[in-house]
């Protein structure tokens, strides 16, 4: 069967599910299809949990012996958590695998492509990558970085206040955009805000939706000054919360420590840059703490020092049908500013919306806009049949072996054998760097499976559709979260 546009679509549907329980893994969806008909499918359903590839295995309703594989990103071919992907698919003897993003994990990265192509599996590369990539922001930043994927989010009116001149905002927008930011906070493990709007607001910082996770609250207070009462520090106990103060706080402040630390609160003291906590030394602890994102809910002045140092991947904005006013009034971002036009920062627009009670959602991605990047010819890649596979240690991959897996024709020599069949260079190499499994695989047989033939990894009929009953009861786009919860 040539390709179809439809079972990546549905992978993609599947990885959604995962949004708030895979942090800091990425949000994966597998599709198994044979003669347009899907026979397995999974998504990666929370962190060290088996990958979507193994749970499409696992849900299999016939063998999977000469079938499609849609998947939304590059099969894993190293040991973690779980075993290697593409080990389990050369062991279901798949024939054809349809990759949508590349996985820029550098354990990764082109090496479960190279090692699929290796044993003769056919792969198409690029397949929806731009919508397969929209799924994983996050994980592409924080593996390629080790720092979290930083969203400013706020509401301001249409002559851009986040304040009346007296300091009241709330409410700036409707309810269904509220809504909207609480359904936000729940695809973030971390929220951040800074002192002064825990001192204006007392906001609670939850997404108060009882069946989907808290995120972690981030509270940047340099001179330590959260009050103990405060809602934030109350309910510390039962929410992770880090308040991030400078090292060199006054012994007054220094004697709170242990009161906030009473109260269930972490206090994380860091060094100051310009009299303000360094920014960057707290966007690699959390790295370190694997929180690879954060929606940064201002105020102005910590808005503008994340946007200084290039801390910030994107912007969402919910603009409201109302006018302040004021000179005094505050604005989203503050601080000194940029003095020319030319020094703007760019950003582009990749979303917007007009929701109901008239609030104008829009997200931007901090940047120039690249170039449209092209999806890979995939009419032009011919199906083959599968590959004897040759039980060789683990070759090496070749110089420049990344880009060739980006590629979408297979890149290796293929010889054909007396047969009619195709067979995969043995190769050479070191077997012990821990993405050698797919090695231990039986030659395959290359009949194709008619669907009764009890091979191994089939499963009983009656554990099919456990998915797809679950997908069809979902939010089929929990990314268009509803306006009221
Ligand atoms: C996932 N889910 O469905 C796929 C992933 O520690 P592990 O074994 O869970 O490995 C995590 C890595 O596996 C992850 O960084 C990514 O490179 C790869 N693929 N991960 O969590 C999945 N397919
Ligand atoms: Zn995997």
């Amino acid at each position: 069967m040539a390709y179809d546009a439809k079972f990546m679509e549905r992978a993609i549907k599947l990885a959604k599910l995962g949004i708030g329980r895979v942090d800091p893994n990425p949000l994966v969806g597998a599709v198994i299809v044979r003669d347009g008909k899907i026979i397995g499918e999974g998504y990666h359903t929370g962190y060290g949990m088996p990958h979507a590839e193994r749970e499409a295995i696992n849900s299999l309703t016939e063998s999977a012996r000469g079938a499609e594989m849609y998947v939304t990103l590059e099969p894993c071919a190293h040991t973690g958590k779980q075993p290697p992907c593409t080990a389990a698919i050369l062991d279901q003897g798949i024939r054809t695998v349809y990759v949508g993003s590349m996985d820029p994990n550098p354990k990764v990265n082109g090496r479960g492509i190279w090692t699929l192509r290796q044993h003769g599996v056919e792969v198409v590369t690029g397949c929806m990558k731009k919508e397969c990539d929209a799924l994983n922001p996050m994980y592409f930043h924080y593996i390629t970085t080790k720092r979290p994927y930083v969203t400013l989010k706020y509401a301001m009116t249409i002559d851009g206040k986040i304040a009346t001149t007296t300091g009241a905002s709330r409410y700036i927008s409707g309810d269904f955009a509220r809504g909207r930011v609480r359904g936000l906070r729940n695809q973030y493990p971390a929220i951040m805000v800074g002192i002064g709007t825990v001192l204006a607001d007392d906001p609670m910082l939850d997404n108060r939706r009882q069946k989907d996770r808290t995120p972690t609250r981030i509270i940047c207070d340099t001179h330590l000054q959260i009050p103990l009462d405060s809602k934030v520090v109350q309910t510390a106990s039962k929410i992770e919360t880090f308040i991030v103060a400078s090292e060199r706080i006054s012994e007054e402040a220094k004697e709170n420590i242990p009161k906030l630390e009473e109260a269930g609160a972490h206090v994380l003291l860091i060094p100051e840059k310009d009299g303000h906590i360094d920014l960057e030394v707290l966007m690699e602890k959390m790295g370190e703490m694997e929180i690879n994102g954060i929606m940064s809910e201002g105020g102005g002045n910590l808005s503008w020092s994340l946007l200084r140092d290039g801390l910030v991947n994107e912007v969402v904005v919910f603009t409201a049908p109302k006018i302040f006013g004021g000179i005094t009034a505050m604005t989203p971002v503050e601080g000194e500013g940029v003095n020319f036009v030319e020094d703007a920062l760019p950003l582009y627009l990749v979303e917007s919306e007009i929701l109901p009670g008239g609030d104008i959602y829009a997200r931007y991605i901090v940047g120039e806009e690249p170039e449209e990047e092209e999806n890979m010819d995939i009419e032009t890649a011919e199906p083959r049949p599968i590959a004897k596979i040759q039980s060789t240690p683990a070759p090496q991959p070749p110089e420049g072996f990344q880009e060739q897996a980006a590629a979408a024709a297979p890149v290796k020599e293929e010889k054909a054998t007396s047969d009619g069949w195709t067979e995969a260079d043995p190769g050479t190499g070191d077997s012990s760097d821990g993405w050698d499994e797919a090695d231990d695989i039986p030659v395959q047989e290359t009949t194709p499976s008619d669907g009764t033939e009890d091979d191994a990894g089939t499963r009983p009929v009656e554990l099919e559709s456990r998915i797809v009953t679950e997908v069809l009861s979902a939010d089929l786009n929990p990314f268009n979260i509803e306006g009221r919860d």
